[in-house]
């Protein structure tokens, strides 16, 4: 579905789509267009927020997640509370006053100077530096009225500083390239020689609005000091085709160690991050924005890939040596918001509509399975079918690799930008299908779980874990997706007043 063909072909997906879907929804209704269906439809994903709220409130705050098997909980982040400030910003845009001022009490009295365990530095950047600055954006913003002392708010920004304070030491290698896994007691780290790709250029625009925040320009030197090596890629070999780079940064001299190429997990959010740089400051990130649109022609050129059994389905495969991996990953269907998001900023049809593309072929793994999600990986490798899987992949184009799904929100995201850059209510279909399928065989009597398979018909087992993100992203992409129109929502052409960090925060773009 193309935006050229969106006027023809609106009616046919409206009745067709959902009907097509897996098993539970064969009943599924025709489109929705009273607003009362829609508020109805907010309300639920806010039921669902507040229920895994209250059980992660009981049973595990302040810790870092929920146990919603067995009530317990974990502290998989630092033990500095991650569900609570990655539900932040959510609570903000679903406007309950209680839960965030709930938030901001604990947020005081984190103390991030000190933990018993490896400190990520990426997951602690996206998670809780984003999670805080987001909320101050928010609250110093379009959402000021929901919190009445300010002070509360400004210990947000606070929080922010010291936390970079406490982690800026990563940076402190030979070439500016950082350890992702850090001491921050001892000030050392884990003795790699190599960092990611996703690891390494996913800090820039969190690093950059702490800087522009406090007006102390250390956090963003640091961070696109790193980035440098990335936007500029040596060895030449490095880069097999225009702006797609290998996976793994040599720390001591930032050369690229290798030129495997994908929009997988390790290498993802790099590529997402070149555009949205370019949303928060078109004067300083343009040629973040010129390795985003070689990267992105280049992934339309090379990388797209059309199961045998599904030529209409698009997925993207992976790059390594002259040879294409026939697989993909739940994590990789954030492509297609960001071709849709680059594509919208930069009125490019083209992109767009390739965008819609990888949208569709994510939707069809949600589509073909027995829960209505999809598996965490999956192949159309046609040389390698598990014979239990043929039919799968002759119908759906794809077999599952592996069938677990962690609350992931990748999907559902690329649903949202879906819709707000086509208004197509296909896509708020998709998305509330995918939401009721969560909170069908996700949810437990304290929050929610994963399934280990996607494809039995109870969802298999449950993992007893649950991921912040869940908070973040799930259920705030979910909301938006059925909320009104607002500063913080995504917006069709250039007009964003914000943009989403990998983590599904909100930051208020460069003024
Ligand atoms: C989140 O922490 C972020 O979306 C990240 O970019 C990828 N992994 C998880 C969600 O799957």
């Amino acid at each position: 579905m193309h935006v050229s063909s969106l006027s023809l072909s609106l009616t046919a997906l409206a009745l067709v789509s959902p009907c097509t879907a897996h098993p539970q929804s064969r009943l599924a209704q025709p489109i929705l267009q009273k607003a009362s269906d829609t508020q109805a439809r907010a309300d639920a994903v806010k039921e669902a927020f507040s229920h895994a709220w209250d059980g992660y409130y009981q049973y595990a705050f302040p810790h870092d997640e929920l146990h919603p098997v067995s009530d317990g909980y974990g502290d998989s982040r630092n033990g500095w509370g991650a569900s609570a400030v990655d539900a932040l910003s959510t609570a903000v845009i679903m406007r309950n006053a209680t839960i965030v001022n709930q938030i901001l009490d604990h947020v005081a009295k984190i103390d991030y100077s000190k933990t018993d365990s490896t400190v990520s530095l990426f997951e602690t950047t996206i998670r809780y530096l984003g999670g805080m600055l987001s909320g101050y954006d928010l609250l110093n913003g379009p959402a000021s009225d929901l919190v009445e002392e300010s002070s509360k708010v400004d210990v947000l920004l606070t929080q922010s500083k010291s936390l970079g304070d406490v982690l800026k030491f990563a940076f402190d290698t030979p070439s500016g390239v950082p350890y992702n896994n850090l001491n921050i007691t001892s000030g050392g780290n884990d003795g790699a020689k190599t960092n990611g790709l996703a690891v390494t250029g996913s800090l820039a625009l969190e690093w950059t609005r702490l800087s522009d925040l406090t007006g102390d320009t250390t956090y963003a030197k640091l961070s696109q000091k790193a980035e440098s090596y990335l936007l500029n890629p040596q060895p030449k070999s490095s880069e097999p085709f225009p702006g797609l780079v290998g996976s793994n940064i040599d720390i001591a001299t930032g050369k690229f160690t290798d030129a495997q190429v994908s929009w997988n997990g390790g290498d993802d959010s790099y590529y997402e991050y070149l555009i949205k740089m370019y949303v928060y400051d078109p004067e300083r990130f343009g040629l973040y924005k010129d390795r985003w649109v070689a990267a992105a022609q280049s992934t339309i050129q090379h990388l797209a890939s059309h199961p045998s059994t599904r030529p209409d389905l698009t997925f993207l495969a992976s790059y390594n040596n002259g040879n294409l991996q026939l697989s993909s990953q739940h994590l990789t269907c954030f492509d297609g918001g960001s071709f849709l998001l680059g594509g919208t900023v930069l009125n490019r049809t083209d992109f767009i509509n390739f965008g819609l593309d990888l949208v569709n072929g994510c939707h069809d793994t949600y589509n073909s399975t027995l829960t209505g999600i999809g598996p965490e990986t999956f192949s159309w490798d046609p040389n390698s079918i598990p014979s239990s899987q043929q039919a799968l992949f002759d119908s759906a184009g794809f077999y599952i690799t592996s069938g677990a799904y962690i609350l992931r929100p990748e999907v559902i995201e690329s649903f949202y930008y879906a819709w707000r850059v086509t208004g197509d209510e296909t896509y708020r279909e998709w998305i509330w299908s995918a939401f009721s399928s969560v909170n069908k065989y996700c949810r437990t009597g304290s929050g929610f779980a994963g399934l280990t398979n996607v494809n039995a018909a109870d969802g298999g087992s449950r993992y007893d874990n649950q991921e912040s993100f869940l908070f973040a992203e799930v259920l705030k992409y979910s909301y938006m997706a059925f909320a009104g129109d607002a500063e913080w929502q995504v917006q069709k052409g250039s007009g964003n007043k914000f943009v989403f960090n990998t983590e599904a925060h909100p930051m208020r773009v460069s003024t």
